[in-house]
């Protein structure tokens, strides 16, 4: 890429707030800079919403939910199929912008652009096909029906590793089931969503559906609106720590709330399993957006049999990853988001090491510009490491091993966290009694990668709750209204 395409892809963005079918500045003319991690350089300033500027974006999405409510589904779903193609043919464009302002290699963004996309292919078939029931109750006399309903305007709130499908997975079933929407993307990458409100309105979305706020003021300016009586779901994706502060801000207003919150993904190898089926499952477990992702394997639990040949072929395979900037050719493995991220994930490797844990390869954060961290083994990991706790988001995989299956299963739910588990093992019997066994809302067996948009992607315990995708994903922009009838 040069740096004339650069200039020419950033051009495509306005960098504006998106109301009620307008792009506008902020209250006050306020900005703030979105960054390249792979430098540190500023690429673009973006309004800078204030609570004024959030209120007016729910004043646009109230103005036309009863009209968007009435649309006929087959409408509804034939912008979503509209916007899916309009994606995929800017696929090259937009995965420039998303690497330009996240980081990830350019194949990085073309895969999750492709992703994205997805939702709102599946969400176009899902608008028509909502349904209620007819069935007669236990006396036999009277008939109740359910009728679904959109909820009403809803809030999304988004995070930057997945700058375009944390939207599009949220924005597709609202659209489908006729729910208006003001989106908070993540102040750190919020180019891509920007673009997505132009490619949704080209696609015939009307003014106020959707309505884009960007804020780097994020609690003074969210807490209002969230507080806001007009909103009815409030669906955010992110860390922990803001999802109970969410939580406890939607109680006032009894809002309907889906959280996606972070993880500590194992990934359990048995000793019968084909090993080099499970070192490609790890390396996109692991390594798909530079562990990035909430459903990244965070601990990999493996078998005492089979521990050394697993923990040599993995390091072989993460030391020949060639790390660099996600826009150059060839590279696997770009910059974290920023230097928070990073000094994190060497805070958290650094602590292991000093705890007695080995690097087999990696382990120390790259000099120079940008927020580079290789990729990175570490054996002998004493179970004081901070990172068996907590979410590690970077490039790192800390190799523990078992003895037998209940041991392994015991390590897996040892933690608050319970969004996915990743299990490899021939034997589908065990498999079946892992699947079972574990306290995730997701298992992949013999698969290192969950999401699907056929998919109900979400957790338990601390990583939140509520469906993104599959048919469970309409559901939570549903409410169900029954009648009930009396001949
Ligand atoms: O997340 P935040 P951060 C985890 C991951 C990561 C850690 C911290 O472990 O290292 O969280 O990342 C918005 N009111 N995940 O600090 O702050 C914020 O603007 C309203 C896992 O970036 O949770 C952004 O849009 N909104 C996760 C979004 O919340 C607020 C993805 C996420 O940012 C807010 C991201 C407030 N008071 C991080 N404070 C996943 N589930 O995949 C922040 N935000």
């Amino acid at each position: 890429m040069t740096a004339s395409d650069e200039k020419k892809v950033l051009g495509t963005v306005h960098p504006q707030l998106f109301i009620g079918g307008d792009w506008r500045d902020a209250e006050g003319g306020k900005t703030f800079g979105v960054e390249d991690p792979s430098t540190g350089a500023n690429l673009i300033d973006v309004a800078d919403a204030s609570v004024a500027d959030g209120k007016a974006a729910i004043d646009a999405a109230v103005a036309v939910q009863d009209e968007w409510a009435a649309t006929a589904p087959r409408d509804r779903g034939e912008i979503l199929r509209g916007a899916f193609e309009l994606i995929t043919e800017q696929v090259d464009e937009l995965a420039l912008l998303m690497t330009l302002e996240m980081g990830k290699p350019i194949k990085e963004s073309k895969a999750e652009i492709a992703y994205a996309s997805e939702f709102f292919r599946w969400f176009a078939e899902e608008a028509v096909r909502i349904s209620g029931r007819y069935s007669v109750a236990p006396n036999g006399a009277t008939r109740l029906l359910t009728l679904k309903q959109p909820v009403g305007p809803c809030l999304m709130i988004t995070p930057w590793n997945f700058p375009m499908a944390m939207g599009t997975r949220k924005i597709g079933p609202a659209i489908a089931a006729g729910c208006t929407m003001v989106v908070k993307p993540a102040a750190l990458t919020p180019l891509s969503m920007l673009r997505l409100g132009d490619i949704l309105a080209e696609a015939g979305l009307p003014k106020g559906v959707l309505n884009i706020v960007t804020t780097t003021n994020t609690g003074p300016v969210m807490e209002p609106i969230i507080r806001d009586p007009r909103l009815r779901k409030l669906t955010f994706t992110g860390s922990t720590e803001v999802g109970r502060t969410l939580i406890a801000q939607s109680a006032e207003g009894i809002l309907r709330v889906s959280m996606e919150l972070g993880g500590n993904a194992p990934f359990l190898v048995f000793d019968d399993a084909d090993l080099d089926k499970a070192v490609d499952g790890a390396m996109l477990a692991k390594m798909r957006n530079i562990g990035e992702a909430c459903t990244a394997a965070n601990r990999f639990i493996v078998h005492e049999s089979v521990a050394e040949e697993f923990s040599t072929k993995l390091s072989a395979r993460m030391a020949a990853l060639t790390v660099g900037r996600g826009t150059d050719d060839g590279i696997d493995v770009g910059p974290l988001v920023e230097a928070k991220q990073r000094d994190k994930v060497a805070e958290l490797v650094d602590d292991a090491v000093g705890k007695g844990a080995k690097a087999l390869t990696g382990g120390t954060a790259l000099e120079g510009d940008g927020y580079f961290y290789p990729p990175t083994v570490l054996t002998q990991v004493p179970d004081s490491a901070r990172l068996r706790t907590e979410e590690i988001f970077g490039p790192v995989a800390p190799i523990f091993t078992f003895t037998d299956e209940a041991e392994a299963l015991r390590m897996a739910n040892d933690t608050e966290y319970g969004l996915v588990a990743y299990a490899f093992t021939q034997d589908y019997a065990c498999a079946m009694r892992v699947y079972e066994a574990l306290d995730t809302g997701m298992v992949g067996i013999n698969q290192g990668i969950v999401s699907n948009p056929a998919a109900p992607f979400g957790g338990m315990k601390s990583s939140g709750f509520g469906r993104e995708g599959g048919t469970e994903g309409i559901e939570e922009y549903l409410e169900t209204k029954y009648v009930g009838l009396a001949f």
